[in-house]
């Protein structure tokens, strides 16, 4: 697509949406650096994602993580986040951090404890009735450190009595993400450790069960644009979790550590049609600012992915095509680098500009005063954390 008028609608139409958690203090197994003027509540952290959408105009909702955000009333939330301008996106289950949990969830081979997990499940859903939300989140830390620790397919069927329990309980228009990662906590097997297991799951689930690619999920060197393009033509790409990393689930910032890749997974996005909000793929960040400011770090995520989505759409579709009949490898990759290789900062301050936005929306964040006002307000009360 090289029309630049439709690139730039294509743009202005795709969302991204932010994680609830990113604004609040978060750290390694080392240390936990708390910032000042961190959000105290779900509230506190709704105004702040509110803030990135006012400056970027394509994060219009902020994911919940349960019990991380907990709040008596989900629909007073949801109310807060509208009034705010944006409105509260997907649901996550937390079945990580309970001591119930040290052998697992879902697939613990207690079914006392397999009950409790459920039950947290279940009760997401209902919070989603609550929010209004279409998308229930589930990542399972489930798995085993040693050999023989437990039976790795009684494990699996454990886990399918689990989702099918959840989506049973799926209402209409509400689905179920269901992601995979290849290790951590567990480090002999994970229950959900690849996108096969995944899709397998999903597959034997239903239309509602799709998967969700968190992109620090996978082992060193693994082809993710492979993945998205299968998981696209399957129908099962239900959404992503944008991060990058450099070793593991690094959660840093997306297209920080290899912009390349992001621009060859929105690529395979673009090609398939899928940026519009109609295709019901979910452009959600999950990541964590341990050691820079969140909310420009937010900004500063939404600017890259804007950045792959735009160099992607500048892929000049028929010259690749003819290439690739061709057989032209060489000319077909040259399709691909130059569109990765324009410059795409002044498309998106033009956009910006259409939008009625500041052309830099780190430099008008900054020059709001915002982040001094948190800091100065949010005095007393406990900082919200991930608890970890
Ligand atoms: C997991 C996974 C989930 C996220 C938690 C905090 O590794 O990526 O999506 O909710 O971390
Ligand atoms: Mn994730």
């Amino acid at each position: 697509m090289r029309d630049l008028t439709a690139v730039k609608d294509a743009l202005k139409n795709h969302q991204i949406e932010l994680p609830s958690w990113a604004f609040g203090n978060s750290g390694t197994r080392f240390k936990v650096f708390g910032q000042p003027g961190v959000p105290r509540n779900p509230y506190e952290k709704a105004d702040d994602a509110a803030q990135v959408h006012r400056y970027t105009g394509v994060a219009p909702s902020m994911a919940v993580h349960i019990p991380w955000d907990k709040v008596d009333d989900y629909a007073a939330l949801s109310a807060h986040a509208a009034a705010n301008g944006i409105h509260i996106g997907a649901v996550n289950a937390n079945v990580f951090q309970d001591d119930d949990y040290k052998l697992g969830s879902v697939c613990n081979p207690d079914p006392r404890i397999r009950k409790k997990a459920l039950a947290h499940l279940l009760e997401c859903v209902d919070i989603m009735d609550a929010t209004g939300s279409r998308d229930l989140k589930l990542w399972f830390a489930d798995g085993t450190n040693y050999p023989g620790q437990d039976d790795i397919a009684a494990r699996q069927d454990r886990l399918a009595e689990a989702l099918a329990a959840v989506y049973q309980r799926l209402g209409d228009g509400q689905r179920m993400l269901l992601e995979y990662k290849l290790f951590e906590p567990s480090f002999y097997t994970t229950d959900v450790p690849d996108w096969g297991t995944a899709l397998l799951h999903c597959q034997v689930l239903g239309d509602k069960a799709q998967v969700v690619v968190d992109t620090g999920h996978h082992a060193p060197g693994v082809n993710i644009e492979f993945i998205v393009a299968l998981l696209l033509k399957s129908g099962k790409l239900g959404g992503f979790d944008f991060n990058s990393r450099f070793y593991a689930d690094d959660d840093l910032m997306v297209g920080a550590a290899d912009p390349f890749q992001l621009f060859r997974i929105m690529h395979e996005v673009a090609k398939a049609g899928a940026l519009d909000p109609a295709a019901g793929v979910a452009f959600m960040l999950d990541q964590c600012h341990n050691i820079e400011p969140k909310i420009r770090a937010q900004i500063r995520s939404v600017m890259n992915v804007q950045e792959a989505v735009a160099k992607a759409l500048l892929v000049d579709a028929e010259a690749l095509t003819a290439a690739q009949l061709e057989g032209d490898v060489l000319a077909a990759n040259a399709a691909l680098m130059d569109a990765y290789n324009t410059d795409v900062r002044p498309l998106l301050a033009e956009l910006r500009a259409e939008m009625g936005l500041a052309p830099d929306p780190v430099k008008a964040y900054l020059a709001s005063g915002y982040g001094e006002k948190i800091i100065a307000e949010r005095v007393g009360g406990d900082a919200a954390g991930w608890g970890a």
